[in-house]
Order: C-alpha cells, then structure tokens, then sequence
C-alpha cells in the first residue's frame, strides 16, 4: 500500500527537526510503521547542492526568480529520486518543509504571485500533494531566539524581521485555505506539550 506524504512547515527555529525525529520514533516504535526522513531544499545529492546554494550568503545577489526556480528544480529530483519511490514502497514519507514553504517564503516573504507558485506546483508535482501537514507557529521572536543559539545566519536566516512576519502570515492563509490537510501545532508552548499535540493529530490517521 501507498505510504503517506506528511510535511512539517512553519518559520526558522519553531521545532520542525526536533519533532520529525520525535514523530519518526512514534510511528515507528508504537505503530510499526517504516518512515523515512527527508527535507527540502534537499534530499538528493544535486538537491542538497542547489540547498547550499540557496543558503549562501556570500554569493552574488539571487534575483527572486532564481531563487524560485532553484527550488523548484531540487524539488523535481527529489520527488522523481526519493519521494514518490519511498511512497510507492508503503514507507511513510517525512518532510522537513515542501511546497508550503515556497507559498510562505517566496510568496509572502518575497511577493512572488501566487498563480506563478501554482503553475510551477503543478507542472513539478503533477498530482502529488501532501496527505497531511504540520504548521508549526510561534511568534517571530520566539523562533528567532531559538534558532541564534545556532551561530551564524545564513541567507535567508539574515532577513528582516517583517520578512519573517509575512511569511508566517502566508502560513497562516495557507491553512485557512486546506483546514482538512493543514493542522496547526501551538510551537511556543513547552517540548512535551507539542509532542502531545502532534499525537493527537496524527492519531486519525493510524487507524
Ligand atoms: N525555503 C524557502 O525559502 N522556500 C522553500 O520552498 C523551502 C525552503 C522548502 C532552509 O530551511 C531555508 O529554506 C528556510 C526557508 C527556505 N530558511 N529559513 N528561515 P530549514 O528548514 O533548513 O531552516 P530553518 O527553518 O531555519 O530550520 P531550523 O532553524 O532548524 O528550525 P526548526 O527545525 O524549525 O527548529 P529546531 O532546530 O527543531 O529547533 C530550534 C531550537 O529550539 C533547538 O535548540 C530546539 O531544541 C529548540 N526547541 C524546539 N522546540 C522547542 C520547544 N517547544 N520549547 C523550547 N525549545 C524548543
């Protein structure tokens, strides 16, 4: 059987690496259910190379088109390469960011159309479409303090703060465009509040 498709979105710092390990370990240890783990930009070897590129801050100025079309193109290898083969396998398919991410970040943040997004979303995914998402929303400064513990910033990490204010309120229309795909997790509350929370999202569909 066809494995399921589930992405975890939301601005810097809200928690999605933390909990893509926690969500893997519960379905795998409580349900026997084989996932895997993936991210975007990323997740094959050309698509973690267009990511350092898109993350580089010392480069030559990336013109908004560029940017899009960079991600675009890793998210084609990485749907053709690992995505839709682990799918096809029955294993559970974890995503650290997808297409949402492009809607929040190169829409909101950037102002790019959203029909531009849409075209490029169909023509690379054709019908593929996340069975469920993870919005993880904090206030800006919550996740921004969380992820400075990190070091240095990298080029999107380097926006301005009402940049990130936009892109969390594309997450949030988003959302209030898919309420049946899109689920969102309070991530400013402590660790093992969220964790409940995601459980009792992911429970419909362990039946
Ligand atoms: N991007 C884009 O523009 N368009 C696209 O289509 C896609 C991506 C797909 C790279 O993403 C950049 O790509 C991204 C947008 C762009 N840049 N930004 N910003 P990324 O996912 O690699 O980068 P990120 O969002 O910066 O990831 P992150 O900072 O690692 O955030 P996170 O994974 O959500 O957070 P975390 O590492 O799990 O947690 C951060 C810290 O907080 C850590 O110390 C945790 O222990 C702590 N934490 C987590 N949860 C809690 C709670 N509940 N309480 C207390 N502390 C917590």
């Amino acid at each position: 059987m066809r494995g399921k498709f589930i992405t975890l979105e939301g601005c810097e710092g809200v928690g999605k690496s933390t909990n893509l390990e926690f969500i893997k370990h519960y379905l795998e240890e409580s349900c026997q259910i084989p996932v895997m783990l993936t991210r975007e930009p990323g997740g094959t070897v050309l698509a973690e190379k267009i990511r350092l590129l898109l993350l580089d801050k010392n480069t030559e100025e990336i013109s908004q088109e560029a940017e899009l079309l960079l991600i675009f193109a890793a998210r084609a290898q990485h749907i053709k390469h690992v995505i839709e083969p682990a799918l096809l396998q029955g294993r559970w398919v974890l995503c650290d960011r997808f297409t949402d991410a492009t809607y929040a970040y190169q829409g909101g943040g950037r102002n790019i159309s959203i029909s531009t997004i849409e075209f490029l979303e169909n023509f690379v995914q054709g019908n593929l479409r996340p069975d469920l998402t993870l919005l993880f929303d904090a206030p800006i400064e919550i996740g921004i303090a969380r992820a400075a513990q990190r070091g240095r910033p990298d080029r999107f990490e380097s926006e301005q703060f009402n940049f990130f204010e936009r892109v969390r309120s594309a997450y949030l229309v988003q959302a209030e465009l898919n309420p049946e795909r899109i689920k969102l997790i309070k991530a400013g509350e402590p660790l093992a509040e969220v964790q409940q929370a995601i459980i009792e999202v992911l429970k419909p569909w362990l039946r």
